[in-house]
């Protein structure tokens, strides 16, 4: 089972039903960033990472991928990603979270691993389960919440602009513009 192209929901059972709700979908023909998160709910973080990688004009999908309720897809989205072109995966989930460290399990492709506050322990458990990947198998572990989604796409955008010039000039200019915002803010 591969998932060839862009989306695979002609060629795969499991990717289709993945791709059946709207919020699930490709966005992007050629993707360079995998944004995944564990639930629909996640997304309203996740979207601080997609807001940024549009921004900065960085090819992306955003799906659904969870790691208890969708393992086998879980394994077939990591076991595809580099053949998609995928260069980074950034993964938010809440709970236990193990979503980010089963992906780095399954792929060589950097995972940068975004906690998401959606229990009474108000991401913690999330933050721990993923900066506490055992040896050997790597999760790059963001802030909790939105901060932490926003600054997953800049490190991502870091990444791809070591190979990739154009992307560097843009991000120069996006932290460029984000130094001129404070240099112009006035205190009442
Ligand atoms: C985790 O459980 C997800 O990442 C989400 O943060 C949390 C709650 O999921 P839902 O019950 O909203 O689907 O797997």
């Amino acid at each position: 089972m591969s998932l060839r192209g862009v989306c695979a929901c002609s060629t795969s059972p499991l990717a289709a039903a993945a791709c059946d709700a709207s919020y699930n979908r490709p966005m992007s023909e050629k993707p360079l960033v995998g944004v995944v998160m564990g639930s629909k709910s996640d997304y309203e973080v996740l979207s601080a990472a997609v807001e940024i990688l549009r921004a900065l004009e960085i090819p992306h999908e955003a799906r659904v991928v969870s790691a208890h309720r969708t393992p086998d897809w879980l394994f077939e989205y990591a076991e595809t990603a580099r053949g998609r072109g995928l260069r980074v995966i950034i993964a938010g989930a809440g709970g236990a979270a193990h979503l980010p460290g089963m992906l780095a399990a399954k792929t060589l492709i950097p995972v940068l691993g975004v906690p998401v506050a959606a229990t009474q322990l108000n991401g913690m458990d999330s933050l721990l389960s993923i900066v506490q990947m055992p040896k050997g198998v790597p999760v790059g572990t963001l802030a909790i919440g939105k901060p932490g989604a926003a600054n997953a796409a800049l490190l991502a955008a870091e990444i791809l602009a070591t190979g990739d010039a154009e992307l560097y000039d843009r991000l120069a200019a996006w932290r460029a513009a984000r130094t001129e915002e404070v240099m112009q803010q006035e205190l009442p």
